[in-house]
Formats: structure tokens, C-alpha cells, sequence
């Protein structure tokens, strides 16, 4: 029987191959599940409703595959998205598992390991295109320090820009289709990764040549690691038009990198997230795919991945009928009306004049009285607090 919480494509979900392909090593444990073909990986996502799947160039084609035995894969690969209706929106590199990058890809203080990374970076941005891809994602996991006497963190910046801007000016050159997004995490696999929250990434966008085609993936994970808001971190990529990409999964505060099903942790975030992302509270909504980076507990076998799956994408829409009832909820409304005023308004907004100087300095404003006032907040989240347990709407 379907429910209203089934996903559909136009739901624009996306899974990595990586997340339900993922074998369940940890640095303390071998492989609990087999690695499962991709092929098979992508079916069994459209089976259960995705829209689409992402993928690093070595979750598709091994590390050092002959240009032949590339292009067979690929081949392959395109017949069973085509068979299935999915598509690639995004595509990545890895540059973190081969031993090469064991000092960074971008950052690594030997040239040549900078310049493999960009070789392997141009061919795998070939292979995201041709498979549809318009979004490019940066992970640096490997671009940080143990030993920080080892580099400045300043030379680690700037060589991070120069590969940037060169990637920029190949996608340009190749006339492709593509925006670049950049995820940042502030530890593992680095003791330190650079530039590690998603604030620290929008400043470093601004500095580079082509900052009109490069963006930020967010990520639940690793702003929850940095103790940051997550919420607030998409809000504030949203705000200056960043958010070109999300990675949602769930994570406990102050633990390792643990890529939980979407919505399993900090339901009250969730909540928000999915609101903000779903425009509900009358902002503009985020029209990107919503991309789960998580994995299926080590306990799972093939059938709890895609419990795993499953259960991401239904939390989500639970969250966003959820959402979409706060929103509607009159009391709520109430609560949280902007308070409007006329004259006020034009003086707030829209830069200094010296006639809303001189405006603002005439202004009576009785601040003990303005002070006085209460503001509801309370009943307003346990508004919130009803609306996520289900008591309400
Ligand atoms: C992690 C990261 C990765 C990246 C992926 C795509 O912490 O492992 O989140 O999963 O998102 O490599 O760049
Ligand atoms: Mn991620
Ligand atoms: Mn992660």
C-alpha cells in the first residue's frame, strides 16, 4: 500500500554510491557487507523512489583502470541509468584514499602530488559530465595537519585557491555546465582539516577568481561535529546564494563522523532543516536534490541498507508535512507575524542616507517600554515542540 510519505522523483532525493555501498569498515573492524556492483546499487535506489545517484570517480571506475575498461563501465553504467529514469546531479574526487594523499591532494607540500591531484580532479570532472552532472563537490578530508610546523596554514590556503581557480578556468574552458561546491569538516581524517565549517568556506569563496560558480555543501555531520547550527549555517549559505548542494545525514554532538540515517539524531533540528529547505516558514525554498551522505548501521545486511534508505527519505517527508502544518497552524502564524510599521520600515533598509540619519536621531523611542514587552517565545516552541510530536495539525 503506498502512504503519502512514499518518496517520488520529484522529491529529488539522491543517495551516494558510496553511502549505500558502503561495507561497514571502521578503523577497528574489516568490511561487514560485500562491495556491491553499481549497477545494482542504482536499481535498488529507483526501486525505492530516489531520484538520483552521486558518486566519486573511483566508486564507479577503480583507481588506474585502462582508458578501455573505463569507457566499458561507463557505457554500462549510463544503459542502467537510462533503463532506471535516474540521474547524476553531482559527481566528486576521490582524493583521500590512494596513499598519494596522505599529506593532502591540493594542500600536499610535494608538487607533484598537487599535480596528480589536479590530473585525477580533470579527469573526473570529464566523467561527471558525461554522465549529466552540473554540481562538482570538494571534500578536502585529507587537506589538513597533525604536525602543524609542517606547513603554514596561509601557503595551505593559497594553494587550495590556486587549485580552485585553475578547476574554475578548465570547467570554463570546457565550456561545461558545472558549479563547484565546497563541503567543509573540521576534523577526520586530519587531526585539523582547513577551513573547517561552512562559514570559513564562504569566506574563502569570495576570495577566488570565479566565486560566481562556487558554492557550499553543507553538511549535518560536520557542522554538528564543530558544535555549530547546522540550521543555521544552510540558512546563512541560502541567504548569499550559496547553497549549491546538501549533504544530510544525522549525528550525535561531540562523537566521530558517524553519517546516521537522516533524522535519526536531534529531531528538533531536522525539523527546522527540512522547513527551511521546503520554504515553508515564506522563504524561498531550496530546489537542489536533497542528497542523504549516510550509511546503514555496521549491524545491517543488504536488506538493512535499504531500510536505511528508505527510512531517509520517508523521514524527510514526514519532517516536511510537519513542517508545512506549523506553517499553517493560525497560532503559530500569530506568533511569529513581523511586526510591521510604516514609517519605520523605509529607514531600516536600503543603506545610509543622511536624511535617515537625521530621521533616526529624531525618532522618540521609549526603550523601557519597548523592553517591557514579551515575546511569546516560549509557547512559540512548545508550538513546535507539538507540532514535531504529533499532537497537533
Ligand atoms: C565524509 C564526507 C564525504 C564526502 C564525499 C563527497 O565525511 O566522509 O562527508 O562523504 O561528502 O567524499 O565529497
Ligand atoms: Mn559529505
Ligand atoms: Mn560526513
Amino acid at each position: 500500500m503506498s502512504s503519502r510519505f512514499d518518496p517520488v522523483k520529484s522529491d529529488k532525493f539522491t543517495f551516494g554510491l558510496w553511502t549505500v555501498g558502503n561495507p561497514g569498515r571502521d578503523p577497528f573492524g574489516e568490511a561487514v557487507r560485500p562491495v556491491v556492483d553499481p549497477n545494482h546499487l542504482v536499481r535498488k535506489l529507483a526501486e525505492c523512489g530516489a531520484y538520483g545517484v552521486n558518486l566519486h570517480d573511483n566508486d564507479l571506475i577503480p583507481f588506474g583502470a585502462s582508458a578501455q575498461e573505463r569507457d566499458r563501465i561507463v557505457r554500462d553504467f549510463k544503459a542502467t541509468l537510462k533503463d532506471t529514469g535516474m540521474v547524476v546531479p553531482m559527481a566528486t574526487t576521490n582524493l583521500f584514499s590512494h596513499p598519494i594523499f596522505k599529506d593532502g591532494a591540493f594542500t600536499a607540500n610535494d608538487p607533484k602530488v598537487r599535480a596528480f591531484a589536479l590530473q585525477k580532479t580533470m579527469a573526473a570532472i570529464d566523467l561527471g559530465v558525461e554522465l549529466g552532472a552540473t554540481i562538482y563537490v570538494f571534500w578536502g578530508g585529507r587537506e589538513g595537519s597533525e604536525a602543524d610546523a609542517c606547513r603554514d596554514v596561509r601557503t595551505a590556503c593559497k594553494r587550495m585557491r590556486d587549485a580552485m581557480d585553475f578547476l574554475c578556468g578548465y570547467v570554463k574552458d570546457q565550456r561545461y555546465d558545472l558549479r563547484f561546491a565546497l563541503e567543509a569538516k573540521p576534523n577526520e581524517p586530519r587531526g585539523d582539516i582547513y577551513f573547517p565549517t561552512t562559514g570559513h568556506m564562504l569566506h574563502f569563496i569570495s576570495t577566488l577568481q570565479h566565486s560566481e560558480m562556487v558554492g557550499v555543501n553543507p553538511e549535518v555531520a560536520h557542522e554538528t561535529m564543530a558544535g555549530l547550527s547546522f540550521v543555521h549555517a544552510v540558512a546563512e549559505s541560502m541567504a548569499v546564494g550559496k547553497l549549491f548542494h546538501i549533504d544530510l545525514n544525522g549525528q550525535k554532538i561531540g562523537r566521530y563522523d558517524q553519517d546516521l540515517r537522516f533524522g535519526s539524531e536531534d529531531q528538533k533540528m531536522a525539523f527546522f532543516l527540512v522547513r527551511l529547505l521546503e520554504g515553508t516558514g515564506g522563504l524561498p525554498r531550496y530546489d537542489g536534490p536533497r542528497h542523504f551522505d549516510a550509511h546503514a548501521y555496521r549491524t545491517e545486511d543488504e536488506a538493512g541498507v535499504w531500510d536505511f534508505a528508505r527510512g531517509c527519505m520517508r523521514t524527510y517527508k514526514i519532517l516536511a508535512a510537519r513542517a508545512a502544518a506549523f506553517d499553517a497552524d493560525p497560532e503559530v502564524r500569530a506568533l511569529i507575524a513581523e511586526t510591521k510599521d510604516q514609517a519605520l520600515d523605509p529607514l531600516l533598509t536600503g543603506g545610509y542616507t543622511v536624511d535617515k540619519a537625521r530621521a533616526l536621531r529624531g525618532l522618540q523611542l521609549d526603550a523601557t517600554a519597548i523592553a517591557r514587552r514579551g515575546l511569546g517565545y516560549e509557547r512559540l516552541d512548545q508550538l513546535t515542540i507539538e507540532h514535531l510530536l504529533g499532537a497537533r495539525g
